[in-house]
């Protein structure tokens, strides 16, 4: 690829794809509302707000893949979600059409599905339960992308990600954990694949007791390689298991169930 965009590159995982996709094309952009620090050889540097069309439309710009991890990533007023993750991702597909239609991946998340129980065994198409507003927003994202697919043949690789950590923290990472190397060989799989479409992808590693079921990717060279289960007897040694009915052990979700809806003021 001569050039791969990543949005939210000042973020936890946007600063580690910055370092693991780097071989993957000849120029790296990275953009966020957030400073970044200087560029690296082969690295563009764009401060852009998702929000501004005219903005996004050139950080899109001569761009041939775009790695979307950019907005609000937890629970928050929508006054805040509504900007990076709404209009946003709005901002950003206009932009797409507009040049080209770079393939996309989409960072969708666990919490689109976040009210299934944990006994619940999911496949691509099962029905929407996000947990708060900005699960909803990620339902949001993932419709937008599918429309502009059905539409315009924009192809968009929608991962809805587990817990994409450097180790499992908790006994619910037993079965969300996404190893940040399996994420990355993610990537690489969908950039490389002749064609994608615009797939549902589980964004979890192969985790003994995961819930998610990949099945339907056989056609995309990729497997997951690490496992969670190999962490739970440290996690059992540190920690004390969630009782039955606490919510990090009833729901998908975890505790983002248990959120109120925030005011701006309270966040
Ligand atoms: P993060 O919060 O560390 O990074 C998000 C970045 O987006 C930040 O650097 C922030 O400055 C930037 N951003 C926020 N609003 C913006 C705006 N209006 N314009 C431009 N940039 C803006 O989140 P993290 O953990 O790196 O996650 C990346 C993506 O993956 C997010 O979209 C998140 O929803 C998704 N995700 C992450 C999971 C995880 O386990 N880390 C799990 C599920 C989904
Ligand atoms: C997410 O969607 C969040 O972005 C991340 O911070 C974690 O909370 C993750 O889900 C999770 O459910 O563990």
């Amino acid at each position: 690829m001569k050039r791969l965009l990543i949005t939210g590159a000042a973020g936890a995982l946007g600063s580690v794809m910055r370092d693991r996709l780097a071989p993957m094309a000849d120029i790296l952009r990275l953009a966020d509302i957030a400073e970044i620090g200087p560029a690296r050889p082969n690295e563009e540097i764009i401060r852009c707000d998702l929000a501004d069309a005219a903005a996004v439309d050139a950080m899109v710009s001569g761009c041939d893949g775009i790695l979307h991890l950019g907005g609000v990533s937890v629970e928050r007023p929508f006054q805040q979600i509504l900007g990076g993750n709404i209009i946003g991702l709005y901002n950003l597909y206009e932009a797409a059409r507009a040049h080209g239609m770079p393939r996309i991946i989409f960072a969708s998340s666990n919490h689109t599905i976040g009210f299934y129980p944990q006994d619940a065994r999911l496949g691509p198409d099962c029905t929407f339960r996000p947990d708060g507003l900005y699960g909803v927003s990620k339902v949001y994202g993932e419709a937008l992308a599918r429309m502009y697919f059905e539409k315009f043949g924009q192809e968009t690789a929608l991962v809805r990600i587990g817990s994409c950590t450097p180790e499992p923290v908790n006994h619910r990472m037993l079965s969300t954990w996404f190893s940040q190397g399996d994420f990355a060989s993610l990537i690489a799989a969908v950039f490389r694949a002749p064609t994608l479409g615009c797939p549902v992808i589980w964004g979890a590693s192969a985790n003994t007791a995961g819930w998610w079921d990949n099945s339907h990717l056989d056609w995309l060279d990729w497997s997951p390689k690490d496992n969670a289960e190999s962490y739970r007897a440290r996690l059992d040694a540190e920690q004390v298991r969630p009782a039955t009915d606490d919510p990090m052990a009833q729901y998908q979700g975890g505790l983002f169930t248990q959120f109120p809806i925030y005011k701006e003021n309270e966040q």
